[in-house]
Order: structure tokens, then sequence, then C-alpha cells
């Protein structure tokens, strides 16, 4: 008599562990949704700056044009305009804003510090001849 290599009736023994594997995946899933979205929101919080920088724009300059940094601090950097419109964008991060034009407020940024190096920043709006050389340079250490 031959032996058959299915069984004809009977149960599968791994039938029941599949769906046991499937219940705690989803568990595991919903936890690790759970951890992200807790994330996420702690990032959106607005963290309070450890001091306010005040930056003028003027003439093609940015005074201070170096900003010195300590490593994990988190400044806030008011930029105000003493003639026209200016830009000021940070190369490297996502930071680029429109400075009013004098006697109509301030551009206002929150820079944190994550990582130690040279980011530069420049004016990102036409606004005369000397546009080109109107820059400066955080640096973090
Ligand atoms: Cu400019």
């Amino acid at each position: 008599m031959a032996a058959r290599a299915r069984p004809r009736c009977g149960r599968n023994p791994a039938a029941g562990f599949a769906p046991a594997v499937f219940v705690l995946g989803a568990v595991f899933a919903l936890c690790a949704a759970a951890f992200v979205v807790r994330n996420v929101r702690a990032e959106d919080r607005q963290p309070e700056a450890d001091r306010v920088i005040n930056v003028v724009a003027e003439r093609f300059t940015f005074v201070p044009s170096r900003i010195r940094l300590q490593l994990g601090e988190t400044v806030e950097l008011r930029i105000r305009s003493l003639d026209t419109n200016h830009g000021f964008r940070i190369e490297k991060t996502g930071v680029n804003v429109i400075v009013p034009k004098r006697g109509k407020g301030d551009a206002r940024i929150l820079f944190r510090a994550q990582e130690r190096g040279v980011f530069r920043f420049h004016c990102s709006k036409a606004c005369g001849a000397g546009h080109t050389i109107m820059r400066g340079r955080i640096v973090v250490k």
C-alpha cells in the first residue's frame, strides 16, 4: 500500500499559527504608529529660544554677519531692514524668508544648532547693486 503524501483530512499544524502572527504584527504596527505620531507632535511644537539675536540688514550687509552658536542651542533670529526689502536664506536649511522694508516689522526665524559646521546665509531678494555680496555665516561649535 502506497503512502499518501498529503493527509486526507485534518488540519495543517501551521494554520493556527498564521493568524496569531498576523495579530501580533498588527499590534506591533499600531504601537509603532502611535510612537511616530507622538514624536511628530513633539517636533511640531515650537521650542523656546535660548536667546534672541537681532540682525540688521542695510546697504548690502547683515550686522552681525558672523553669528556664533553653541551646539544644541536654539536661537531666534530677528532680522529687520533699515532700507528696502531683503531676503534671508540659510544654505543647507529650508530657511528663506522676506525681510520687510524699513518700518514694516521684522522676519523671525527659529534656528536650532543641531550639528557643527558653517551655515552660510545670504540675501535672497534682488535689492540693488550690492545684492550678491550681502551675506554672512552662522558658525556652530
Ligand atoms: Cu539682496
